[in-house]
């Protein structure tokens, strides 16, 4: 059983999120989401739209996405790693080398983002 971990905001979820979930759910049989509370996108500099609630209920709707628990902290990965017997940890590209402190506990995996699409552009787009 091959147990994968990504992190996220996944505020005005969108099909590039649903990419990188699905690719991710790919490199295992049970995929953790650490989806960041609002107080944590407050410290990462992030206003969500939908509150952590509203954002957790979208990803528990995911098929690829067995279990939902918050990301508090940037410091919490290797806890998690290790108390969720983790075996691969999965990102975006845009944060390439970010994370390869995590490779003594675990696979390492940054994938391709999906291009055009961001939840800022989306917030851009309807003000317009
Ligand atoms: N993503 C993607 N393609 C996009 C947009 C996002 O592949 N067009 C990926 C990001 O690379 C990330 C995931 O979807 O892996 C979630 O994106 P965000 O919610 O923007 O995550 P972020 O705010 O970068 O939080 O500790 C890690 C942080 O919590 C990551």
């Amino acid at each position: 059983m091959k147990r994968v971990i990504t992190y996220g905001t996944f505020d005005l979820l969108h099909y590039g999120h649903i990419n990188l979930l699905k690719r991710a759910k790919q490199f295992g049989d049970y995929l953790i989401v650490g989806l960041s509370t609002d107080e944590f996108n407050m410290i990462k500099g992030k206003k969500s739209y939908f509150c952590f609630e509203q954002r957790k209920t979208l990803l528990d709707a995911i098929k690829y996405v067995d279990q939902v628990i918050p990301e508090n902290t940037w410091d919490q990965k290797i806890y998690d790693i290790k108390t969720h017997n983790i075996d691969i940890f999965v990102m975006g590209d845009d944060w390439k080398g970010y994370f390869d402190f995590l490779k003594e506990y675990c696979k390492v995996v940054y994938l391709p983002r999906t291009p055009e699409i961001s939840t800022s552009k989306i917030k851009l787009d309807l003000k317009m």
